[in-house]
Formats: structure tokens, sequence, C-alpha cells
């Protein structure tokens, strides 16, 4: 059954279910939201909150990064496995995978989106509390990753699916502090996993569209 993703390279999203299907070499047919009106039309009507990635996989729509790599583990699974089949360790993939969407994904998210409002509807406020949330978890993950080789543990993982497009552009708008040596490594490794280093070229060319302007890094 065909596989259809509606995503675009430059989404962090995107990018965190791509890395799924480059892992485990899964083809798909990307249906790409930049402005075609046809696609934005077919996007829409799977998914009237237009969010991406979203994916069709024949008849069934599935929404929400996670549960895409949730669902191409169970029904197209390959040779790496992104959710463990022991329930203590998925346990440990599902918990780590929450943070990097909701404490390090969403206060990026809330720091970039800023910079594309109108300058007289900012919220320097809000920005000031998503930097808080990033120094927060910054260090309680370099605590957590310390001595492992990806996110979760040993094996890379659903977990690192969600840190390698979080850190990458997290680290862009509110710098990993040099001393949290553990969380920077863990990003090193990250962009040089083939997958992830595919995912990363893939945006390249779109790093003129960052909003806070995209340092001359990965
Ligand atoms: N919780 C969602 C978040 C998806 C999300 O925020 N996607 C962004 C791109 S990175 C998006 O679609 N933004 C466009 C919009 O909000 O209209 C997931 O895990 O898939």
């Amino acid at each position: 059954m065909a596989l259809t993703l509606y995503g675009h390279p430059f989404s962090s999203y995107h990018q965190k279910a791509l890395i799924a299907f480059y892992e485990n070499d899964i083809a798909f047919e990307l249906r790409l939201l930049a402005g075609d009106e046809r696609v934005g039309a077919e996007h829409a009507a799977v998914w009237p909150l237009r969010k991406m990635p979203v994916l069709v996989d024949g008849t069934h729509v599935v929404v929400e990064s996670s549960i895409i790599i949730e669902h191409l583990d169970l029904h197209h699974p390959g040779p790496v496995r992104l959710v463990p089949q022991d329930p203590t360790a998925a346990l440990e993939v599902r918990m780590l995978d929450r943070v990097f969407d909701n404490y390090v994904a969403t206060p990026m998210q809330k720091i970039v989106l800023d910079a594309i409002r109108p300058s007289d509807r900012r919220d320097p406020y809000g920005v000031a509390q998503a930097r808080d949330v990033l120094d927060t978890t910054y260090r309680w993950l370099d605590a957590t990753v310390a001595g492992r080789r990806w996110a979760a543990g040993d094996a890379f993982s659903l977990a690192d699916c969600a840190a390698a497009p979080s850190l990458f552009y997290a680290d862009w708008a509110h710098p990993i502090d040099a001393s949290l040596t553990n969380l920077r490594a863990l990003r090193q490794r990250l962009l040089a996993r083939p997958s992830v280093a595919r995912a990363v070229d893939e945006a390249r060319p779109y790093r003129r569209n960052f909003p806070l302007g995209a340092p001359d890094r990965d």
C-alpha cells in the first residue's frame, strides 16, 4: 500500500518523521506543502488543523509525528526498531520523546514564531518564558543523557527522531550552553547519523527562511 507524507523539508516535525522513514529505507511519496493550492487542499481535507507531517497509508490517516513513527514501527517494520519491544524500555523512549517535543520543540517554536509576528504583536514575556524552559530542559537533558549513546539509551529510537530536529533548531534559537557537554555531544552524534544528516541536507536550501536568521553552521 502506498505511503503519502504531507510536509516540508525545513519543518522540524516533518524531519522527525523523515528520520524514521530513512532509518528503515521506507518508500513514500512526498506531497510538498509549499504553496501549491491543490496539495494544500488535500492536506486540509485529511487534517483540518493543517499541521505537518501527516501520513496517509492507504485509506488510513495518521497525524502527530510520534504516532506516525509508531505506525511505521508497527506496520512497516525494518531492521531498526524505533520503539523497543520491551515495555519498560519503550516507556523511557516515549518519555524522552515527549520531553523533546514539549520542552524543547515547543519553546523553540515560540521563539521562532514570535519573530514572524507583526512587530506590534510580539510577546517578549512569552519568549523570555520559553528561553527559561529551554535552559531548564537543557540542564535536565544534559544530566539525563550522561553516559548514553542515544537519547534514551544504547539504541537509536523514536526519542532520537524527536531529539535531532528539536535540538538542531533549538540550538539555533537559544544556544545550548558550552558547559552542557553531554547534550552538545548528543546533538553532534545525531547530526552524524546518516538518516539525520540526509534530512538536514535536504533542508539546507531553505535556511534563508529561518525567521531569526540561520547561523553559518549546522
Ligand atoms: N504535535 C505535532 C506538531 C506539528 C507542528 O507543529 N508542525 C508545524 C511545522 S514544524 C506546522 O505544521 N506548522 C504549521 C502550522 O502550524 O500551521 C506533531 O508532532 O506532528
